[in-house]
């Protein structure tokens, strides 16, 4: 469905599934995902693999993160995504 979703500062993960969703986080190395995806990590708990799952379906997502170096996948739809200060990777459809 259509979400809102408010992290706070630090380490955040979000993955908002399927719909129109409404994401902002605050400082700290976030990964958001607009849409649907896969993260796999290793044994030490650092991301090595993020992959968007089902890339034909998505909503039109509003992303705003904070400062810190972000990784955001906005997927499908018409997404609109803004960053702050910090080294962002943003992707804007589907990618991995
Ligand atoms: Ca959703
Ligand atoms: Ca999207």
């Amino acid at each position: 469905g259509n979400d809102t979703v408010k992290a706070g500062d630090g380490h955040n993960r979000i993955l908002a599934g399927a719909g129109g969703d409404n994401i902002t986080t605050g400082s700290g190395e976030d990964v958001v995902v607009g849409d649907n995806a896969s993260l796999t990590y290793n044994n030490a708990g650092v991301l090595v693999e993020l992959i968007s799952l089902d890339t034909t379906t998505g909503g039109n997502d509003t992303i705003n993160t904070g400062n810190g170096d972000n990784l955001i996948i906005a997927g499908a739809g018409n997404d609109d995504v803004t960053g702050g200060t910090g080294n962002d990777v943003v992707v804007g459809d589907s990618g991995s």
